[in-house]
């Protein structure tokens, strides 16, 4: 990879997801302020040098005009973001209803929407159009920005379709694709009227990937019994082309967590936070309001060992930052409002008049604040029924390397296998095995803490997002020079 006068260049990566990793802002008739949004996937490709990084996707606003649209273009061009622009009628269609209300439940074992049968079929099949119409629409943009030896990495479940529109476009573009949620068993995938279709075109993919051997397991299995294809254990094989499936775990910025806790506002901001809850243990919970996250589970739980611990009323509490999403959709008003009255019953029953067991705060917080809570945390609790990875459990592990906290987790996460050894591993359903970890987590000896702390510290600080990156990239890379000396002989 050479420039035309001779001096390399390094590979451009084309990052295709749903939404870009900025927050856009109309400002007047031709002009935008944009904020790059610091997610997971932004810090794990900010890290990689090797790579050119660019990013196609929705910017979350709906731009009707061409003015606006050129104007936005232009301004993202500099944040190296190009993007896809999309109606509202297909967000509705299609994000809201196909992606939200379809594939995010049946992925994360919740069966998909139950209402009356043939009003849910009509609407599935105009979502199931609208999706396809959506990610043809990125298709075309990817197509429109594509240089040959550029990389195209799809990611999640909002793309399934890209794979095969892309091969389309040019059989020799080299794409990889990534699902961040879980991927279920292939008797739940079953369920789906459009399975087939879609394990078919992600099929497509040179390269595909998922956080757990699991996932990347149960995908085979639906590729085998749905398609009728053959599994190897490279991947899935269909008519002598092989479609290679791995398992990629993701990881964080670990660096930039040990970092920021040496910065003068978090260090202030920790101090407040240990007067203010001086002489009682932090239990903490910090997740989307979302109902793979288990957040009733969590706090029914939290109940039952107040009930089982009485002496412990007055000296542990609960701090529940839980981030509003998909606020427009009824299931997640009424999470929302079921959440609140549990939280709001725990503490008439067990809150005094100078203080409650629980607070809970449907709102985010920023990073240094976040860092600040994860650091003066004595048990974390992560009770996801269901989740692709789980990056919270991550970042309290990297803020806690003076506390030796206690990371109580769900066996139902990702992160379950890679911090199951020095995490408690709890099933999420049953509120009584909870309540015991909670009762474990807060007794447990400083020796305990630090060997299960030691075990999880290495593993966040040397399985980094960066390195996730990479390998997959890498990875995509040799899969497709492998696939042309097969090929060739
Ligand atoms: P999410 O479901 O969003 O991601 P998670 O992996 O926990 O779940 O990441 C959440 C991110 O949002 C974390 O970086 C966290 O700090 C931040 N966050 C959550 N609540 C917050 C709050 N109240 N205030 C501020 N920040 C908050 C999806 C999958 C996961 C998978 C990731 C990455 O569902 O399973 O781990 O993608 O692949």
């Amino acid at each position: 990879w050479e420039r035309p006068d001779g001096r390399p260049i390094r590979q451009r990566l084309l990052v295709v997801a749903n939404r870009l990793p900025v927050s856009a802002v109309r400002r007047g008739e031709d002009s935008w302020s944009l904020e790059i949004s610091a997610g997971g996937l932004v810090s794990a490709l900010l890290g990689v040098k090797e790579f050119e990084a660019r990013w196609i996707g929705w910017a979350g606003v709906n731009v009707p005009d061409e003015v606006g649209q050129k104007a936005l273009s232009r301004a993202l061009a500099e944040k190296r973001c190009i993007p896809v622009f999309l109606d509202e009628e297909i967000v509705h269609q299609y994000y809201n209803g196909y992606c939200n209300n379809i594939l995010w439940p049946l992925f994360h074992y919740l069966g998909l929407p139950q209402e009356d049968r043939l009003a849910t079929t009509r609407s599935f099949q105009s979502q199931f159009t609208a999706y396809k119409k959506a990610n043809k629409m990125f298709a075309d943009v990817v197509n429109r920005n594509y240089e040959e030896g550029d990389v195209v990495w799809c990611h999640d479940y909002h793309l399934m379709y890209l794979p095969k529109y892309l091969k389309k476009y040019n059989n020799k573009m080299k794409v990889g694709w990534f699902l961040h949620t879980p991927f279920p068993s292939s008797e739940i995938h079953r369920t789906l009227p459009s399975r087939s279709k879609l394990l078919r075109s992600v099929l497509h993919a040179d390269l595909v990937g998922f956080h757990t051997y699991d996932y990347a397991r149960h995908f085979v299995s639906a590729c085998t019994r749905i398609l009728g294809l053959e599994g190897t254990p490279e991947g899935v094989e269909d008519q002598g082309r092989l479609t290679r499936v791995a398992a990629f775990p993701i990881g964080i910025d670990s660096e930039r967590f040990i970092h920021a806790l040496e910065a003068p506002q978090v260090q202030e901001r920790i101090k407040e936070l240990k007067e203010r809850f001086a002489g009682r243990k932090v239990m903490l919970g910090v997740d989307r309001l979302d109902m793979i996250k288990g957040i009733p589970q969590k706090i029914l739980a939290f109940e039952k060992f107040l009930e089982e611990n009485p002496s412990w009323c007055d000296k542990v509490v609960l701090l529940q930052i839980a981030v509003p999403t998909r606020t427009d959709v009824p299931e997640y008003q009424k999470l929302t409002s079921q959440v609140h009255e549990i939280v709001g019953r725990i503490n008439g029953r067990f809150g005094t008049l100078t203080a409650v067991p629980i607070h809970h705060l449907d709102r985010s917080l920023d990073f240094h604040a976040l860092c600040a809570l994860y650091a003066v945390t004595d048990v974390a609790l992560v009770t996801s029924l269901r989740d692709g990875m789980n990056l919270v459990s991550y970042e309290f592990v990297a803020c806690q390397d003076s506390k030796r906290g206690v990371l109580i987790l769900s066996e139902f996460a990702g992160a379950a296998q890679s911090l199951g050894a020095g995490a408690i591993l709890v099933n999420p359903w049953n509120i009584t095995e909870v309540a015991a970890a909670i009762d474990q987590a807060l007794n447990m000896s400083h020796e305990e803490r630090e060997k299960r702390h030691r075990h999880n510290f290495e593993h966040v600080t040397t399985h980094t997002a960066q390195q996730w990156a990479e390998f997959f990239v890498s990875e995509l890379n040799d899969t497709v020079i492998e696939a042309q000396q097969r090929t060739r002989k």
